[in-house]
């Protein structure tokens, strides 16, 4: 029998020492998606016995661009504890990273609880705020390549998140052009709608998979839609920014460590 446990110790040592490994699949492991997602709770424990807190869930694979740039189709979630979390306008040491990459995302606050299934209205009904978002992801495998149990275990590549100003949760989010630049020159530009046609769909989805799972997705959560284009490689001394029409704008810089 596969033991989880130290798949989850690999990983999540991969992560805290920022040094990356082979993939599961190459290295004699064929997880199921269900032990994938094992894996990644297992790992979530290691984090939580150190004192971190598990504060929302981030989607991923949401978009096309996404499935396109890293080769796979299905949806997948990941867990955000209050360590990834960084402040809007803050700075990020790259030397905590291997690879490090960033994405146009929209966040969700959560004022209600959410699980199961539920229609994407019904799910906005458990939103309290909207805000613009950016997701830092790192994966811990060697050249940033891996399948989906591989991706899944590393808790979806989740490495940091900067969230802007929160907005009203009767916003609209149909479809909102989003640009993101580095040092003011865009570098990627989408629209909420790339994010499965409605953002709204990616909280339903998260809900969904929450109730899968066996847990709730709690009142003061914070929920990332996923990527609507594909991700950006980050380097030493860059100013990202997300401009996201009528959410207005998240920024963070990069230094080297
Ligand atoms: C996996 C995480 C995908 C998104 O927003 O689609 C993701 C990866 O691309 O490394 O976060
Ligand atoms: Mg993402």
């Amino acid at each position: 029998m596969t033991d989880l446990v130290a798949l989850a110790q690999i990983l999540d040592d991969a992560a805290r020492t920022a040094t990356a490994i082979s993939q599961l699949s190459k290295s004699g492991y064929d997880l199921t998606l269900a032990e994938a997602y094992a894996v990644q709770q297992l790992s979530i424990e290691r984090r939580k016995a150190r004192g971190e807190r598990v504060i929302g869930v981030k989607m991923g694979f949401t978009s096309r661009a996404k499935m396109v740039q890293m080769g796979l189709a299905e949806m997948v979630w990941g867990r955000l504890t209050d360590q990834m979390k960084v402040e809007d306008g803050g700075e990020i040491d790259l030397a905590r990273f291997v690879h490090p990459r960033v994405e146009p995302e929209i966040a969700f606050l959560l004022k209600a609880p959410l699980s199961g299934r539920v229609t994407p209205t019904e799910a906005m009904e458990a939103v309290a705020a909207i805000a613009p978002a950016v997701e830092i992801i790192d994966s811990r495998y060697q050249n940033f390549k891996f399948n989906l149990p591989d991706v899944v275990a590393d808790n979806t590549s989740s490495s940091a998140f900067v969230v802007g100003g929160w907005h009203g949760a009767g916003t609209d989010i149909d479809n909102l052009g989003m640009v993101m630049s580095f040092e003011g020159r865009p570098v990627q530009i989408g629209s909420s709608a790339a994010i499965l046609g409605h953002p709204a769909r990616a909280l339903a989805a998260a809900s969904r998979l929450a109730h899968e799972a066996g847990f709730v997705l709690e009142a003061g959560w914070t929920v990332l839609a996923g990527g609507a284009t594909a991700a950006e490689a980050l380097r030493p001394g860059q100013a990202v920014q997300l401009s996201v029409q009528g959410l207005g704008q998240v920024n963070f810089s990069t230094r080297a460590g």
